[in-house]
């Protein structure tokens, strides 16, 4: 029995925190049948000695009788600016004997207030704002008698900003600060330089661009949204053996000078020059004397806030797979995977040659990219070279979406491997699994995963490619659940979720992108990711504290809809079933039904976050909603006002039917389906509801039938017509017509990805108790369907793997299962009995760690403690 896996904040070891009480998790790893903690004792200290000896201990918990090992608040005195924790845990098992102390692990916190700092904000000279104009490099030199046995280096910037130091890259963060509305929050990270310095002469160096703060934004009608200004702000604290502190903080004394990158914007792509890099610039004793004294600016209003979440990272890199010339001159290179981030090239060309390169989803039938859906943005980099032998070019201020990349400019074409894809997005460690005996299904799983990674960048985008790439709320909690299964995304939306707090209007309306760039006020299904992205981070990860901090602001968001409403009916407004296919529903419906949720939602957050006198008044309003909800759409029969998938799907989904017109509305939202010969008609707001509520009223060979559906509209129709990723359309191309409409055409959509969460909790099994959420109990119950004969479902839960594989064959239905230690679950099965089931080669009766069976609505169920286990003997219900 040991702890292990620990965690601040969702993060390990992480660096520039902060809040003054983080929260902190760990993992049991115990293979014991039954495994559990019974009491936690955790212990931090400033230093690992101190930890070590039990002594200045700034928190001792003590033995504390509980279970909990997730998102314990630090109780100690709040955490002090710059301060490094070391902590570490042990816990008591099930019959009160004590683990051994965990390995330490730590957090330190970064500069809390502005005084923290201790430098200015410093650039180039005012610029113009232009499309062109090129990146300023900032640099300075300082002396150091002593080595620091501690260098801390805390950086943001307006605009994106690259450090380097002594002619290194501080970190491999790209595209930092991030993205948030600057004009309320700017993030900063902190790096560890310690080993960067040396004595004698340093230098510090930093290049700057345009990034989401000055560059295009909706489709470049937005540029400078928030400055046309570039600045950085850098403080070195430096701890010296002798208890001594300096800091060093940016200052007018810098110089600047502009260098090779000719301009770097996110939807257009980069030039660089390279004739024009200076060597050198950020090591110590460079001539600087051509440089300028760089200008001060005044100090934002806004925050300077701790980035919560993990940065964008080059995560992986794909080699280029083919090689055809589509015109004299042209390649083309396919790296077999639509993806997002950019290309490197190796090359060795004469000074001046100007390589262009343009990137692309699709290719056209002539083998020439395909760039019409890209609209206005250009994602072209241009390279021009300095012809001094070989030369390695990425860029480092863009991101493209793309399959393909055409280059021109050179004589020949480059080698396959002097080529390759550089996958970027935010990291988010990959927790889940799902595959299965069907291929089709399998790649549908690999696209949605790819579009996940491709559009969680800073914020859940709607697409990677045109100029457009915002964080579109309806898409986003749409997909929440699914993200949730295939990555740890909670750092990320808890960013999303503060994101989405921040655009919020004083009246509680919450945005259709966040950070809100388009002023234009949310409507239902988008709006509603304010209530709804919170929720799902407290049922995936049990993660109560983004209740507490986010309720004021779903609480504010559900008052606004019901001052909009009358009688309680949302208007005809917003978007509707967005991109729906011969079906209409109504926007009123669709309102009326979110509102009902949400303000569902609500009284339960009120409940669990300790205000028990907010909960009725929010569960009443839910009852009244959903009974204005029957009134005025739902006939006496059963039958909806919209007669359509997606309003039955709304209905029977959020429970908004009593209990004597649910079959009707199941027969209704079936014959629909069946009408159409087995395809859905359903947009966003229906098509993620369209599995999930199927299997809950019971007909989850209809889910498998619309899973499984080659022809159009279906998930496996885009696979057919060579969809890697999601495509915002089932027909974005087809092999019989060509490109839909280039308007709104994306091939990196995640929304229709939303099925992921299906595939995880009701093929594989995994599903969440909202009681005792984050997994800490779990429903084990998968629904073998269709023609799959196995499937193997895995998810690294805040507990530990989760895990179901089932495969059915001639002798029944066979199920290996993992709990998590200190979780227990509830496994159940939709089969009958017949003769004895085997538990780890036990009659289940006897077996260690399971509860007995019982058969109840046609499902088998016990209870399993955490543990192994290996189940046969279990007949099929058609079987018995
Ligand atoms: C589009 C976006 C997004 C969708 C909105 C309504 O421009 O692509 O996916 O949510 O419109």
């Amino acid at each position: 029995m040991t702890v292990v896996d620990l965690r601040c904040d969702t993060l390990t070891n992480p660096l520039g925190l902060d809040s003054p009480t983080p929260r902190l998790s760990w993992k049991l790893d115990d293979t014991r049948m039954g495994a559990r903690q019974s009491a936690f004792q955790i212990q931090v200290a400033t230093s690992e000695d101190d930890l070590m000896a039990g002594d200045n201990l700034t928190w001792d918990s003590g033995k504390v009788e509980s279970d909990n090992s997730i998102h314990v608040r630090y109780g100690g005195e709040p955490c002090t600016a710059w301060t490094a924790y070391v902590w570490r845990v042990r816990i008591w098992d099930a019959s009160d004997a004590v683990s051994p102390w965990s390995t330490p692990a730590s957090w330190e916190m970064g500069p809390l207030t502005e005084s923290d700092w201790g430098g200015t904000w410093i650039g180039s000279s005012p610029r113009q704002g232009e499309e062109d104009e090129p990146s300023p490099y900032l640099r300075t030199e300082f002396p150091l008698s002593d080595l620091p046995i501690s260098a801390r280096l805390a950086i943001t910037a307006r605009g994106s900003y690259e450090m380097w130091a002594n002619g290194k890259r501080v970190g491999d963060a790209l595209l930092t600060p991030g993205w948030t509305d600057y004009n309320i929050r700017i993030p900063y990270q902190v790096y560890d330089v310690t080993h960067m310095l040396v004595a004698g002469k340093n230098c510090l160096g930093g290049i700057l661009a345009d990034g989401w703060y000055a560059g295009n934004l909706m489709g470049g009608e937005r540029r400078c949204l928030w400055g046309k200004d570039l600045s950085l702000l850098a403080t070195l604290r430096m701890t010296y053996a002798d208890g001594r502190i300096e800091a060093l903080g940016t200052h007018d004394g810098w110089c600047w000078a502009t260098g090779a990158i000719l301009s770097a914007d996110h939807y257009d792509g980069e030039i660089y020059d390279a004739r024009k890099a200076w060597t050198g610039w950020c090591e110590a004793g460079f001539d600087d004397a051509a440089w300028q004294a760089v200008t001060s600016y005044p100090e934002p209003e806004a925050r300077l806030v701790a980035k919560p979440c993990r940065p964008v990272r080059c995560i992986e890199t794909l080699p280029a797979q083919t090689c055809t010339e589509s015109r004299p001159g042209h390649w083309v290179y396919d790296f077999g995977q639509n993806m997002v981030g950019w290309v490197r090239i190796r090359l060795s060309a004469p000074a001046g040659a100007r390589v262009t390169l343009r990137h692309a989803e699709m290719l056209q039938e002539n083998g020439e990219i395909y760039t019409e859906n890209l609209r206005g943005a250009k994602c072209t980099d241009i390279y021009i070279c300095r012809g001094d032998g070989e030369e390695v070019y990425e860029p480092r201020f863009t991101f493209h979406g793309f399959r393909y990349v055409e280059i021109q400019g050179l004589d020949s074409a480059l080698a396959l491997d002097a080529v390759h894809g550089r996958v970027i997005h935010t990291e988010l460690p990959e927790t889940g699994v799902f595959e299965c005996s069907n291929a089709m299904v399998n790649q549908l799983q690999s696209n949605i995963r790819w579009g996940q990674k491709g559009n969680f960048l800073e914020v859940p985008t709607d697409c990677p490619q045109r100029n457009e790439r915002l964080g579109w709320t309806g898409d986003a909690q749409i997909f929440a659940r699914t993200a949730c299964f295939n990555m740890d995304v909670s750092a990320f939306f808890a960013k999303y979720c503060q994101d989405l707090e921040d655009a919020q209007t004083p009246q509680g309306r919450f945005p259709h992108v966040a950070p809100d760039v388009l002023g234009d006020g949310g409507s239902p299904a988008w709006a509603d990711a304010g209530v709804i992205v919170p929720w799902t981070m407290y049922l995936c990860y049990g993660d109560v504290a983004v209740l507490d901090r986010h309720f004021d602001a779903m609480a504010k968001w559900v008052d606004f809809m019901e001052d909009k409403s009358v009688d309680l009916i949302w208007p005809e407004t917003g978007f509707g079933d967005w991109l729906s296919i011969d079906e209409g529903t109504s926007r009123a419906l669709i309102g009326t039904a979110y509102f009902a949720r949400c303000s569902d939602v609500v009284a339960r957050a009120a409940g669990l976050t300790g205000r028990s006198d907010r909960a009725e008044p929010y569960r009443a309003l839910s009852e009244r909603v959903v009974a204005a909800f029957n009134r005025e759409f739902v006939t006496p029969g059963g039958r909806l006002s919209s007669h359509s998938q997606t309003g039955y799907l709304l209905a029977l989904g959020f429970n908004l039917l009593p209990e004597n017109k649910r079959e009707a509305a199941v027969s209704h939202l079936v014959a629909d389906i069946e009408s159409r010969d087995w395809h859905l008609s359903t947009g966003f707001v229906g098509t993620p509801l369209l599995a999930p509520v199927l299997t809950k009223v019971g007909r989850v060979d209809v889910a498998y039938k619309l899973l499984l559906q080659e022809s159009y509209p279906s998930w496996f129709y885009p696979i057919h017509n060579g969809a890697t990723t999601m495509w915002e359309r089932w027909n974005s191309y087809t092999k019989e017509d060509g490109f839909g409409s280039a308007e709104m055409n994306s091939f990196n959509h995640y929304a229709y990805g939303a099925i992921g969460e299906w595939l995880y909790a009701t093929v594989g099994g995994l599903n969440v108790d909202p009681e005792q959420p984050g997994y800490k109990h779990a429903v084990i119950s998968p629904e073998p369907g269709g023609n799959l004969t196995w499937a193997r479902t895995e998810l690294e839960t805040v507990y530990g793997k989760l895990a179901c594989r089932w495969e059915v064959s001639d002798s029944g239905l066979s199920l290996d299962v993992v709990v998590p230690p200190n979780t227990t679950a509830t496994l159940r099965l939709p089969v009958g009995l017949a003769g004895p089931v085997r538990v780890n080669g036990a009659e289940i009766t006897a077996a260690d760690g399971v509860s007995e069976l019982c058969l109840d609505n046609n499902r088998v169920s016990c209870e399993l403690a955490a543990g192994k286990y290996h189940i046969d003997g279990v007949r099929m219900e058609d079987d018995v």
